[in-house]
């Protein structure tokens, strides 16, 4: 049973949400949490439970669709991808950036994978238009799917 909703849809410009915690995507007590900015260069802070995060049996999911962003917290166990079983039921926390280069404090990484809690994942995308470079004479990695994250994928010209 859901007994609320909660949604937060940005289409564009560069933003900066500031919260304590219990915000920036996160679902609460039989609640949904969904944050979505569209583009722009953002700033993501707070201090806990939060950017993609759920406690007592919900979900919160933030997605940021590109831009250079920076997702700063204090607690890194309850944000950026936090869910666990709680109270007999489990919580589900989604964290997904789409693309751009961005800024991780406490857990994240840009273009990379991971396991929040139990129950929450994160995964930071690189843009869909990123071209590898060339380095060194030889192509940077290039990431395919999504299993590619994390283990990468070696290209050679
Ligand atoms: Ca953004
Ligand atoms: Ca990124």
């Amino acid at each position: 049973m859901i007994t609320s909703i909660g949604t937060l849809l940005d289409c564009a410009g560069d933003d900066s949400y500031i919260s304590k915690g219990v915000s920036q995507g996160e679902g609460h007590d039989l609640g949904v949490g969904y944050l979505l900015d569209g583009q722009g260069n953002d700033t993501y802070s707070a201090c806990d439970l939060s950017q993609g995060a759920a406690s007592h049996h919900r979900i919160g999911i933030l997605m940021d669709k590109g831009g250079d962003d920076g997702y700063l917290s204090k607690d890194k166990e309850t944000t950026k991808g936090h869910g666990r079983f709680s109270y007999g039921y489990g919580s589900v926390g989604i964290f997904l950036d789409l693309g751009g280069e961005d800024f991780y404090s406490a857990k994240g990484k840009d273009n990379s994978f991971w396991i929040g809690t139990t129950y929450g994942i994160g995964i930071d995308f690189p843009h869909p238009s990123e071209a590898p470079q060339e380095r060194d004479g030889r192509r940077s990695r290039k990431v395919r799917s999504i299993s590619d994250i994390g283990h990468g994928h070696e290209e050679r010209p």
